[in-house]
């Protein structure tokens, strides 16, 4: 998942909702003593023109309180909450469980 801020101004994503969750976080891996490790991050910052990706081993979206099982292909939809109250509506397609 790509974020894109087109706009002027510093974007600061600092919460997100979705109705398939009972919390979704925004998320950041990182090593602890040589081991992965995750942490919700207080905001996301995009800067203007910038692009984030959301992806493994890096920022993610957490979805905790599952109400149902997600099925590959099903389109989640997700709400981005900025600092400022702002809200972007985003649709996420669930792709297949990568397996290593
Ligand atoms: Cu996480």
């Amino acid at each position: 998942m790509k974020i894109t801020n087109d706009s002027d101004e510093t974007i600061r994503l600092v919460n997100a909702k979705s109705s398939v969750a009972k919390h979704t976080e925004i998320h950041r891996m990182f090593m602890r003593d040589s081991k992965m490790a995750m942490r919700k991050i207080d905001a996301l910052e995009i800067a203007p023109k910038e692009t984030v990706e959301l992806k493994q081993h890096s920022y993610h979206l957490m979805f905790m309180g599952i109400k149902d099982a997600f099925e590959p292909g099903q389109v989640i939809k997700v709400t981005l909450i900025a600092d400022n109250g702002k809200e972007f509506d985003t649709l996420l397609t669930v792709m297949p469980m990568n397996k290593h």
